[in-house]
C-alpha cells in the first residue's frame, strides 16, 4: 500500500499581523519532523516576536495529486530598482500582458494593492488585456496553497540551487509557488516582489520563459510588495482559477534548468 501524504501549513502572527508562513506536502512518517521544523522557523523569525502559530495537518487523497515539472530559472542583474521595474514591464509584455496594463500593474504593487495602499495577504488577479481585477476580497486576495516538491525532487533541486548560489529557502519556495501558478487555467504571467523590507529581489514568471528573477525591484527598507497573476478571462473563470490555486494539490517531480545570472542592458543604452 502506498504511504499517505499530508499537507502541513504553518502561519505565524504578531499582534494579528502576518509574520511568517510556509507549507509542505510530505509522507506520513515526516509529518512530526516537518511540523516541528516549520514551527521552529516561525519562532526564529527575524522580523518580530511570534504571538501565535497555527499549524494545520490534512491528509491528501493521492488520487487527486497532480504531478508537474518545475519551470526553468534565470536571473537578470539590473543596476537599480527603476531598471528592474522597466525590465519587469518588458517581460510581462513579452509574455502577453498588454503593455499599458503591465505599466499600471507595477506601480500598483509598488504603492500597495490592498485597500488604502495596504500590502495584501494574497495575490491580485488581473485580466491581462483590460486590467480588471477579480479578487472578491482585496485585503486577502488569493492564496496559493497545497504545492511542494516530491521527496525525490527536493534534494536534486536544493543541490542545483545551492551550486548556483541560490540556496536560501525563500527562492525554492517562490519557485515552487510560481510553478503552481504557471499551471493555472488561463494564466498569462505572474509578477512578484517580496514585502520583506530587507529583500529587494522579485520575478516575472510565464509558461514559456519560466521563472525570471530580477535583482532589484524596490529600495531596501520598503515593506511593500506582493503578487499579481495575469489571466486571460476568455480561458478561465474566477471559480475555476481559485479552486486550482487554493485547493488543487500539485507536486513537482522534475527540476527545471537553473541558469547563471545575466546582466540586463536596457534597449535605449
Ligand atoms: C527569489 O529570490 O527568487 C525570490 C523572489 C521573491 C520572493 C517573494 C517572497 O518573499 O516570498
Amino acid at each position: 500500500m502506498m504511504t499517505s501524504l499530508y499537507s502541513i501549513r504553518m502561519r505565524a502572527t504578531c499582534h494579528g499581523q502576518h509574520l511568517a508562513g510556509a507549507e509542505r506536502i510530505v509522507p506520513k512518517a515526516a509529518v512530526g519532523d516537518v511540523t516541528a521544523a516549520l514551527t521552529a522557523r516561525a519562532m526564529h523569525c527575524s522580523n518580530g516576536e511570534v504571538d501565535e502559530i497555527h499549524c494545520s495537518v490534512e491528509r491528501i487523497d493521492r488520487a487527486t495529486v497532480c504531478y508537474k515539472s518545475l519551470p526553468d530559472l534565470s536571473t537578470y542583474q539590473v543596476n537599480s530598482w527603476q531598471e528592474g521595474r522597466q525590465l519587469a514591464i518588458c517581460l510581462l509584455a513579452k509574455a502577453g500582458v498588454q503593455e499599458d496594463i503591465a505599466e499600471r500593474a507595477v506601480p500598483l504593487l509598488a504603492k500597495g494593492a490592498g485597500p488604502g495602499g495596504a500590502v495584501m495577504r494574497g495575490a491580485v488577479i488581473m485580466e491581462s488585456s483590460t486590467g480588471k481585477r477579480f479578487e472578491e476580497d482585496q485585503t486577502r486576495g488569493v492564496r496559493v496553497s497545497r504545492m511542494d516538491l516530491s521527496p525525490e525532487c527536493r534534494p536534486a533541486l536544493k543541490s542545483d540551487l545551492t551550486s548556483a548560489g541560490l540556496g536560501h529557502h525563500r527562492i525554492l519556495e517562490a519557485l515552487v509557488l510560481a510553478g503552481k501558478v504557471l499551471g493555472a487555467p488561463g494564466i498569462v504571467a505572474e509578477l512578484c516582489w517580496s514585502d520583506d523590507p530587507d529583500y529587494t529581489i522579485g520575478y516575472v514568471a510565464d509558461p514559456q520563459a519560466g521563472y525570471q528573477r530580477i535583482s532589484d525591484m524596490k529600495l531596501s527598507g520598503d515593506s511593500r510588495g506582493g503578487r499579481i497573476f495575469f489571466v486571460d478571462q476568455a480561458k478561465t473563470s474566477l471559480a475555476e482559477l481559485v479552486e486550482y490555486l487554493e485547493r488543487q494539490v500539485v507536486l513537482f517531480n522534475t527540476p527545471g534548468v537553473i541558469s547563471t545570472a545575466q546582466e540586463w542592458i536596457p534597449a535605449d543604452e
